[in-house]
């Protein structure tokens, strides 16, 4: 990991407000990274929450947020209050419709080739979002044009992060059984290939009790892997136990609860790749199951009039195709459950068991699915050729 100066006129300059928890800056960190690593010209990153960019990226602890630095090839800077613009970027990503200081507009509007503007939006397997994708909008007073860019599961919107090495780097981990011993030794976590190893990344779960108890009594050993997280207030609730750190390991019955200390992505990675079943949440720890081709269970960012729940349907109908009706059911209903969906109105304890019982099938599918997501262009790509398309033929 490097840490350079940083510098002046980038390709790309990618403008990211936490709104909550760490996915808005975990997909713009990633995006950025990406970027850096394919693209000769530069990528400059700011971001308004220094103190959650650290803990995805390490090294930012190194760097002062308004002098700024370069960091795995990108360009990090502190987007605050005093913002002051540099010599923009050629193309401007503000991701999840942040507003762009109106004295970065005016240094974008001042170029004799302004740059081309593209607002990232929030990942939707909806089929709406074929028919924003691409969509302009010209700003009111300046002479810019803002392009909505999706990202998504058709092959007709923007993609899913998805670095070239990933799939390489996961199958080198997986299919090297020392390495993974090594990691699971490190981890303190029982390598015996019976016992079911979860990965565990959650906002709040009230109804989590009912599940660790029947974890907890349950025929089959499971290893409970929870990086320090949201969740993990309620895990110490369903043990009842005070909450424990970072390093932690309670056995209760047949299950073994791990905390493990929050890491950088890769590690977070590396995680997903152990476990057999991995708990998600957001947005880009849901992507990065899908990489992982193990089941997994996803818990949507939740919204204002339960809009998340369809959402949540959208992706179970689009992922359903290849499942026979029984596992299909069995998968959507704990999905649900761990939702609170009211459509299904069970709690996750009662929909575990026939989850369990289909999670071989599940794993096949989970590979077949990532191997279709894979055949498509990735979201860097896709937007790399969006922008130089816009340049040469704006709208
Ligand atoms: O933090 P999130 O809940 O993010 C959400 C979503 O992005 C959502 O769309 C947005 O509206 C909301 O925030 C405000 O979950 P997500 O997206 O999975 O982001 C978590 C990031 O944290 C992801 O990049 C993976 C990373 N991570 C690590 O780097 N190390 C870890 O140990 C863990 C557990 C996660």
């Amino acid at each position: 990991m490097t840490v350079a100066a940083a510098s002046s006129r980038p390709e790309w300059e990618i403008f990211c407000q936490v709104v909550d928890n760490f996915g808005d800056i975990g997909v713009c960190w990633r995006l950025a990274r990406d970027l850096a690593a394919r693209e000769p010209g530069g990528v400059r990153l700011w971001v308004d929450d220094w103190a959650v960019l650290q803990q995805i990226c390490p090294p930012a602890a190194d760097v002062d947020p308004r002098a700024g630095s370069v960091v795995e090839g990108v360009e990090v800077r502190g987007w605050e209050e005093s913002f002051s613009p540099l010599a923009p970027g050629r193309i401007v990503v503000e991701a999840f419709a942040c507003e762009l200081p109106a004295s970065q507009l005016e240094v974008m509007a001042a170029q004799s080739s302004p740059p081309v503007w593209v607002n990232l939006e929030y990942l939707s397997a909806e089929a709406w979002v074929v028919g924003c994708h691409g969509m302009a909008s010209p700003h009111p007073r300046l002479p810019l044009v803002k392009y909505f860019f999706f990202p998504g599961f058709d092959p007709r919107v923007g993609g899913l992060l998805r670095e070239p090495s990933l799939l390489q780097r996961r199958d080198a981990f997986v299919k090297d059984p020392a390495g993974r011993l090594a990691w699971l030794r490190e981890h303190g976590v029982d390598p015996d290939p019976q016992t079911l190893r979860v990965s565990l990344f959650a906002y709040e779960q009230p109804d989590l009790g009912e599940l660790i108890s029947c974890w907890t009594t349950g025929a089959r050993r499971i290893s409970l892997l929870v990086p320090v997280s949201r969740v993990l207030a309620d895990v110490a609730a369903g043990l009842g136990c005070p909450t424990p750190e970072a390093g932690a390991h309670i056995r209760r019955g047949s299950l073994d609860v791990h905390v493990l200390p929050f890491t950088d992505q890769d590690g977070y990675d590396r995680l997903l790749w152990a476990s057999d079943l991995n708990f998600v949440r957001g947005e880009d720890s849901f992507v990065r199951a899908q990489w992982a081709a193990r089941p997994f269970v996803w818990q949507i960012y939740p919204q204002a009039d339960a809009v998340h729940h369809e959402k949540l349907d959208a992706f179970l109908a689009l992922h359903r195709p290849g499942l026979s009706a029984a596992t299909a059911d069995a998968h959507a209903a704990f999905w649900r459950a761990w939702n609170a969906c009211p459509r299904e109105g069970i709690r996750p304890a009662r929909a575990w068991p026939a989850f369990a019982e289909a999670l071989p099938v599940l794993a096949e599918h989970a590979r077949n699915w990532c191997v279709a997501q894979a055949a498509l262009p990735d979201l860097a790509d896709n937007l790399t050729k969006f922008c130089s398309h816009i340049r040469q033929s704006p709208r």
